[in-house]
Order: structure tokens, then sequence, then C-alpha cells
């Protein structure tokens, strides 16, 4: 009696201790979640953490404004970080809407699909950390929400020399596929123009005239 009674209990109250959850490098609760977190494990080719590289990464609409085309993006789309260095992601998401920090590329051995992740389900921020391994390399940053990438939300980390930048990062290197949006002219577009044109000054001149006429007449003499 008395341990069906501890058990109802620990069922009762177990339930909200656990509304944050944190295994296996998994961390969730009602705001986001933190995918593959790594404090501490180091990469293989790595002897110790080399050194502590803290990002405060803006992602949201805002961003995006001057970008012709784009919806959103993060404040800053480009970073660097020496080889072992454990990166610490402050990620602050100032839409009402999902937005993600996820990075590929990583060590498969460690981090389950190369991959790590914060996603906010809203306005609100979390802080993560990874460890980077020695090579120079470049790795993707992007929001995998649907269209966001495309709309602007990508960015690169560099460790070491990099291995090049990516392509399509705003404000530092074109685009990979340019929006264009050709205008085809034929010859309607030219008959179009002239018509206009023709009316146009027609119009000018027929109002320029009505003006003088009102301008230049006589006030009645009564
Ligand atoms: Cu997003």
């Amino acid at each position: 009696m008395k341990h069906s009674l501890l058990i109802l209990i620990y069922f009762i109250y177990g339930n909200s201790v656990f509304a944050a959850m944190n295994h296996n490098g998994m961390i969730m609760d009602a705001a986001g979640m933190i995918m593959n977190h790594n404090p501490d494990k180091l990469p293989k080719d790595c002897k110790a953490i080399s050194q502590d590289i803290d990002i405060t990464i803006r992602g949201g609409h805002k961003f995006a404004q001057g970008f012709a085309g784009k919806m959103f993006t993060y404040d800053k789309r480009d970073w660097q970080a020496p080889p072992c260095a454990r990166i610490n992601v402050t990620f602050i998401n100032e839409d009402a809407i999902r937005h993600q920090f996820m990075i590929h590329g990583l060590p498969g051995y460690m981090y389950p699909k190369g991959m790590f992740t914060i996603e906010l389900y809203g306005k609100g921020q979390k802080t993560g950390s990874f460890i980077v391994p020695s090579r120079d390399y470049t790795y993707y940053i992007h929001c995998e929400v649907s269209q966001h990438t495309e709309k602007g939300m990508k960015g690169q980390l560099k460790v070491g020399k990099g291995s090049g930048d990516l392509d399509s990062i705003l404000g530092l290197t074109a685009p990979l596929t340019p929006d264009i949006y050709p205008i085809h002219n034929n010859k309607y577009t030219w008959i179009a123009l002239i018509v206009s044109l023709t009316i146009g000054i027609y119009l000018i001149n027929y109002l320029g005239m009505k003006i003088m006429t009102l301008l230049t007449r006589q006030p009645d003499s009564k």
C-alpha cells in the first residue's frame, strides 16, 4: 500500500520533473530544443579544448531587410573558430515563428547525422555547445524550416583555414541560383510604348495650353 502510494506520487510529480529533458545531448522544453549538445566530449583528433568561442547569433525577418527577395536571416552569417574549439552558441529568435541554428558536417561518430541544432518555437533564446575537430573546414549553418534557407537563413563557420566559402550567403557570396525575372519585349511592347508616349505628349500639350489660357485670361473689366 505504502509502495503504491509512492509510485502514484512519482507519476504525478515525476512528469513535471521531466518536463525539461536532457539525455544523450538532447535538451527540450516548451520553448524549444537543443540536439547533440556536447560541452565535454573531445573529437578523436583533439587532445584538449583549444579555446572557448562564444557566439551570439540572432535570427529573424528584420535582419533580411535590405536584401531584395529575402525573408529571414541571421544578424551575422560568417563565423570563425580555431581547430578543437568549443563553440558555445546562444541562439536568439526574434520572430514569433520557429527558427533554427543548425550546423552540418560534424563528426558522425559523436554527433548523429553530423549535426548540432538549437531550435526555438518562437521568440526566446537557448545556449548549447559543441566541440569541433581539428581539420580546416567550412561548416554549413542554416534554418531547416521549409523555405527559410532559400529565403536567406544561411551562414558558415570556418574552422582553422576553412575549406572555401559557401554559396548564397547574404552579403558574402553570390547566389547559386540567382533570382532573375526577365522581361520579354516583343513588337506589342514597342507599339504599346509608342502609343503611350504619343498620348502622353498630346495630353501634356493639351493641358499646358489650357493652363496657359487660364493664366493669361484678362479679368472682366466690369
Ligand atoms: Cu527559420
